[in-house]
């Protein structure tokens, strides 16, 4: 179907966790809807993140939608941890359940949405050859996605005459390893997921390695169907239980105070926490912020890595260290640091001899040359901004969204932004995604009520919140390291936190408040 020169009430952009909803919450209200895709199918970021091992950090029963009951019934995770087929297939389930593929294009880019002030609409072009006009634009393209993925600016990469991928855009037949000389290049919660997989048939695999993550084991499993019975029997409470949780998690605040436990009795729990895997194997000290826990933890992680690591080189090599734990994310492992036992895994410190360029055969490391067959860049993304700054997006009198943000993250409320009327934005994990989605719902309907042709924030309200999200992060202990959350992973991007970092049931209040109140801080125009 060709949808040139359509008119619409509304366009999202984007098949992952956030269009979809987005796109069942508009058609619901009754606008007339598009939703324009570049894979071929829906998933997002689960679509274009094939690489060996993709799997989700979160349990998937809170890793899901939980807006309609018979999703959530008729729905059955396999493991505890999901990986990317799955979470793809669900996906694809729920376009499916809601009906929703008849209003969705895929393998359509956008290239450009550009609003007109006379008529009041957006004109959206995609490079499968749409020219649409809608009066919304929402934007559901996430924050860490496959048109912002980061190849680093190595000397000599165009050289290289093997293959190279990056983990983003993972083919979709996958990559045969065997018997090759492979090289993977990061080692966030990327790099730490492929490398097991690749391993298991590579010939010879070197990680290069800058910063040593801090890595918990995600003691992923196979689910039982009595598990199962009983997380759908309690669904209604998980859901209250991510709505008011700080992170959107469904977990109950930690139980121990450290200070008052003697460290053999600490060590003891930790060990359990750490055995139970998952994101609260350090969620259990009450004053966990304090730095005698933290150093009590991060101390616990280096023993570990000492005692899996046979070669005491490589475990010196891997072992977290040179910033606090938590001022960059935590990744998930499954046998990661068990796979530098085998003999034909080496790790490289390239923050102490630095990659000097990349050449036809391989990576050169200081004077040594590494011989690949196969580089795999899992170098992460031009996070948050980087998706916006992608795609050409012009808003009233022609002012570029990659102007505004060339000086990192402007927003309101995270989902608007002054002198673009209309477009919305939507991104995140699915707790703070289904919570976007219908707030953003309802300040249409308000404004379709209402019979407002426009609606936007005033330049004061972006300003200050854009401000107010900086100093939320500005002396916590993401400003102690580099990461992508701060924008570091880029060279040349400003150093400005890129995240709300105020708590996810904080900012709830927030948006409520801003709606509750008439939706101060922005302007309606008939
Ligand atoms: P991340 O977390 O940004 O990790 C990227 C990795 O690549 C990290 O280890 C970087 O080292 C490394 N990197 C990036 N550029 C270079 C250069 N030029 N040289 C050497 N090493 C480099 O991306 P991921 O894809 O792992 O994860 C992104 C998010 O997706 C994650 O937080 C989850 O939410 C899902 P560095 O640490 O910068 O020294």
């Amino acid at each position: 179907m060709t949808d040139t020169n359509e008119e619409f009430d509304a366009v999202v952009i984007g098949a992952g966790f956030a269009g979809i909803y987005m796109l069942h919450k508009l058609r619901e209200q009754g606008l007339k809807c598009r939703l324009f895709e570049a894979g071929d199918g829906p998933g997002g970021a689960w679509y274009w993140n094939r690489y060996p091992g993709a799997r989700c950090d979160s349990e998937s029963y809170f890793y899901c939608y939980f807006f309609s009951d018979e999703i959530l019934q008729e729905w059955t995770w396999s493991e505890r941890f999901p990986a990317q087929p799955e979470i793809e297939r669900y996906l694809n389930f729920v376009a499916d359940r809601l009906d929703l593929r008849k209003d969705m294009s895929f393998g359509a880019r956008v290239s450009s949405t550009v609003y007109d002030e006379a008529s009041r609409r957006w004109t959206v072009e995609t490079d499968a050859g749409h020219k649409v006009t809608a009066r919304y634009v929402v934007t559901a393209i996430g924050g860490l996605t496959s048109t912002a993925s980061n190849l680093p600016n190595i000397p000599g990469i165009g050289d290289y005459k093997g293959e190279w991928y990056h983990t983003g855009h993972w083919p979709k037949d996958g990559v045969d390893f065997t018997g090759k000389r492979v090289g993977v290049l990061g080692t966030g919660s990327t790099g730490i997921q492929a490398v097991p997989v690749i391993a298991q048939t590579a010939g010879h695999l070197t990680v290069f390695q800058r910063t040593p993550a801090y890595i918990m084991p995600a003691k992923n499993h196979p689910l039982t169907e009595e598990y199962n019975a009983e997380i759908k029997a309690n669904y209604p409470t998980i859901r209250d239980n991510v709505r008011t949780h700080w992170g959107g998690q469904p977990y109950d605040a930690p139980a121990y105070t450290f200070a008052e436990l003697s460290l053999d009795e600490a060590t003891r729990l930790q060990e359990e926490y750490w055995n139970n895997g998952g994101l609260r194997v350090i969620q259990l000290f009450k004053d966990a912020r304090t730095p005698e826990v933290r150093e009590f933890q991060e101390e616990f992680f280096r023993r570990k890595v000492r005692s899996i690591v046979k070669d005491p080189a490589k475990a010196e090599i891997l072992e977290p260290k040179g910033y606090p734990m938590g001022a960059k994310r935590i990744a998930l492992d499954t046998n990661y640091y068990e796979t530098f036992n085998l003999p034909h895994v080496d790790v490289v410190d390239v923050r102490k001899t630095p990659i000097t360029r990349i050449t036809e055969k391989g990576i050169m490391v200081g004077e040594t040359e590494y011989p690949l067959d196969i580089i795999v860049f899992a170098t992460g993304y031009d996070a948050v901004t980087g998706p916006f700054r992608a795609m050409d997006i012009r808003g009233r009198g022609g002012i570029r969204m990659y102007d505004k943000l060339d000086d990192g993250p402007r927003s309101y409320v995270g989902m608007a932004f002054a002198g673009f009327p209309n477009l919305l934005a939507v991104s995140g994990v699915p707790a703070s995604i289904e919570h976007d989605v219908e707030w953003i719902a309802a300040l249409i309907e308000h404004a379709e009520k209402n019979g407002y042709k426009a609606v936007e924030p005033t330049q004061e309200a972006e300003d200050a919140w854009t401000e107010e999200t900086q100093a939320k992060a500005a002396g916590s202990l993401f400003d102690q390291a580099d990461s992508w959350q701060y924008g570091s992973n880029v060279p040349g991007k400003p150093r400005r936190f890129l995240l709300w970092l105020g708590g996810l049931n904080v900012f709830r209040e927030r948006c409520d408040e801003v709606a509750n109140e008439g939706y101060k801080g922005f302007t309606f125009a008939r």
